[in-house]
């Protein structure tokens, strides 16, 4: 399964030294508040913008030879989190990408990964990470309060990922601020845009409410937006879209 995959990857940074990485990394932004946590009103929609070269899905989607210039365009655009895959095999991914987008911009970004231990936590923040993916579906209860504590010790937030009502309760549980539902289904890999609202409305009022994945314009924005999203997490139609700083700014529109 994907939590031996990540446990044999090479690690050439003990865990001592990305501590004192860690340590000596500026802290982190306020990624809650960027996505407009701590307001209760919340009426403006947030784009939290991906830079993702393949997919399991769609292989090869674009050939960024430039993350941090991709980036800039993004934060230009109004993003107000980016997020990096940094997940080699299926993504094409890598740590070296979210260091080129940290020098880069001063948005909030986030490390996007399978993240299955506490060695990866310490990693993203060492690496300038504000935020972290937690997916209910890999994860024990144990595992999911705990990776949420020690991402909040570092002073980072969590995106907690649910793709079901069970996984949201799980989710509620952990006592998630920051939830997101991906359409796209685990196994099958088929989006289903239209689980979304019902799945949303299961969610407690102050927690932000992110849609994940299938946003190809702004029939789609509408969509999540009326069905309760407070922040839709786009990959593909901007990393294929030639202007996706114009293409950012139709989406908040
Ligand atoms: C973005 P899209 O359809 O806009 O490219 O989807 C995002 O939801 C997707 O990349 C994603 C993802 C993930 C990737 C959601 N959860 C977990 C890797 C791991």
């Amino acid at each position: 399964g994907v939590k031996e995959e990540m446990e044999t990857r090479s690690r050439l940074v003990s865990l001592a030294e990305l501590k004192d990485r860690a340590a000596g990394a500026a802290p982190a932004h306020d990624a809650w508040a960027a996505l407009g946590g701590p307001s209760s009103v919340r009426n403006d929609l947030k784009v939290i913008a991906e830079i993702k070269r393949r997919s399991p899905s769609k292989g090869d989607l674009a050939p960024i030879a430039d993350p941090a210039s991709l980036a800039v365009q993004y934060a230009d655009g109004g993003a107000s989190v980016i997020s990096v895959l940094t997940e080699q095999r299926r993504f094409g991914g890598s740590l070296a990408d979210l260091d080129a987008v940290r020098a880069a911009v001063d948005v909030p970004l986030l490390r996007k990964d399978f993240t299955v231990d506490e060695y990866q936590i310490w990693e993203a923040r060492a690496h300038g990470a504000d935020l972290i993916l937690l997916i209910v579906a890999a994860l024990s209860d144990a595992e999911l309060a705990e990776y949420s504590a020690l991402s909040h010790e570092l002073g980072m937030n969590v995106l907690v990922e649910t793709h079901t009502e069970e996984e949201i309760e799980r989710a509620v549980a952990a006592q998630a601020k920051i939830i997101g539902i991906n359409v796209r289904n685990l196994k099958t890999l088929d989006v289903d845009r239209s689980v979304f609202g019902s799945l949303a409305g299961l969610i407690p009022a102050g927690a932000v409410i992110v849609a994940e994945s299938g946003v190809r314009g702004a029939d789609d924005v509408s969509h999540y937006a009326a069905g309760g999203a407070n922040a839709i997490l786009v990959g593909e139609a901007l990393v294929s879209d030639s202007t996706p700083r114009e293409r950012i700014t139709e989406f908040k529109a």
